[in-house]
């Protein structure tokens, strides 16, 4: 049964188009840098944004008006496939994502909820055989249910410790059999409120000691998805463990984990730690560990996760730099982890806002490959930093000085000669591409 009647498949027809279901700049087959805009961007729709997200806020209840909510129980579940696979089909999507608790309801023990999950399983796995579109990445909700509210593998409980195992091990039998690219780890609560009454030593080294079971279960049953952690600073917990992707790094790298994990950097994550969606990709990608994105952007006026679909051109720019630097996203790709404003309660918004983020990346694609072409920050930075390439600067980069050989230079008393950072210069050559391409 069709769910967004009235809506058809949505086409590329330019920018001077002014048919808001089209995109403009999307054009799935057009080759960029060597490969297809479709190949390059990977776009995931996010299940729990799209398909469960009813509308709720922390003052409000459900706004939302979908065609799936005459059902309820497992009905309604089966009905969110049944969309979903269509939605997919008519945005020409390659990928989505969702948590275990986004597609099958609990049950009252954890073997009926399994269970119910096997039945919604079955049928992704149905329609997977003739749709295009494939699993991203699957992850297990352990933060909704009050089970969770110590934590879930840094939980003070070590029932609820071994809970999270089953759900995991059940996470990856599932990304197995659906053939996910990807599993992902996000700890909403992972982490503490008050030192008062917290272990932070054992609480670490629990975690560390989960991500090395998922890791061995994983190798046993032969899942050869992309593990990925996404960093997030706070909410819902007031200090999160991964904080950004430098502390999610340093974790891995003291529990010899770092062979086994790349970061899902969300951008309305790396704002709330304080950095730019570029610092959390740049630092990802410098350390070998950019792996995939939760493309979404923030509200710089409030303080939270607001999880708002990409438009900022701006931003997507700066964020196809790193992904091409990078060489891609390989398994990754760019899931939407956004939801339409609670405002935006019709089912066609699902497709504006997808529309919207698609074509902001897609012409943020553009621009970033002209950047490169150009090589205009290179060059830059070239310059810069070409102290570094000669004379004292090679004897540093190259391992030759130490501080003696340093202080007999110093003591040269040459004079120091600084060059302007030509800051606003570069941002004026940034808007002539962003406005041009
Ligand atoms: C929460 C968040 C999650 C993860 C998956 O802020 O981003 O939806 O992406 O658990
Ligand atoms: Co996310």
């Amino acid at each position: 049964m069709a769910y967004f009647t009235g809506l058809g498949k949505i086409t590329y027809e330019g920018a001077k188009s002014k048919n808001p279901l089209a995109f403009k700049y999307y054009n799935s087959k057009e080759v960029v840098a060597g490969k297809t805009m479709e190949e390059h961007l990977r776009f995931s729709v996010a299940y729990w944004h799209t398909f469960t997200h009813e509308g709720s806020d922390p003052f409000g209840s459900s706004s939302m008006l979908r065609p799936w909510d005459k059902y309820t129980g497992m009905d309604k579940a089966k009905a969110r496939v049944e969309a979903a696979f269509e939605l997919f089909d008519k945005l020409d999507v390659p990928f989505f994502a969702f948590h275990d608790r986004d597609i099958a309801p609990e049950g009252m023990t954890l073997q009926e909820t399994n269970a119910n999950l096997d039945v919604i399983i079955g049928m992704i796995r149905d329609y997977l055989k003739t749709s295009k579109t494939k699993l991203l990445w699957n992850t297990a909700n352990m933060f909704t249910h009050p089970r969770f509210m110590h934590g879930a593998a840094t939980t003070c409980n070590a029932d609820v410790f071994a809970y999270c195992a089953a759900q995991v091990k059940k996470g990856l039998e599932t990304g197995k059999e659906l053939g996910a690219q990807n599993y992902v780890f996000w700890g909403g609560r992972e982490g503490y409120v008050t030192l008062l009454n917290t272990d932070l030593k054992l609480e670490l080294d629990n975690l560390a000691r989960f991500f090395h079971m998922a890791v061995d279960y994983a190798r046993e049953i032969g899942f050869a998805g992309q593990f990925l952690i996404e960093p997030k600073p706070k909410e819902p917990t007031k200090h999160q463990y991964d904080f950004d992707a430098q502390t999610a790094m340093a974790f891995l790298r003291n529990y010899n984990l770092q062979d086994a994990f790349k970061m899902n950097i969300e951008a309305n994550h790396a704002t709330l730690a304080g950095h730019t969606f570029q610092h959390e990709l740049r630092m990802s990608r410098i350390n070998g560990m950019l792996g995939s994105v939760d493309a979404n952007q923030g509200d710089m006026l409030l303080g939270w996760d607001t999880d708002e679909f990409p438009t900022d051109l701006y931003e997507t720019t700066l964020a196809m730099y790193e992904i091409l630097q990078n060489g891609g996203l390989g398994k990754g790709g760019l899931n939407f982890d956004a939801k339409p404003r609670r405002e935006s309660f019709e089912p066609e918004d699902l497709f504006y806002a997808h529309i919207a983020g698609m074509d902001t990346f897609a012409r943020g694609l553009k621009v970033a490959a002209r950047l490169i072409k150009d090589q205009v920050f290179e060059n830059i930075i070239a310059e810069r930093y070409k102290s570094f390439r000669e004379g004292i600067g090679l004897e540093i980069v190259s391992g030759k000085a130490d501080f003696h050989t340093l202080e007999q230079y110093a003591l040269q008393n040459k004079p120091i000669i600084n060059k302007s950072g030509r800051q606003e210069q570069i941002k004026a050559i940034l808007n002539q591409y962003l406005l041009e391409v």
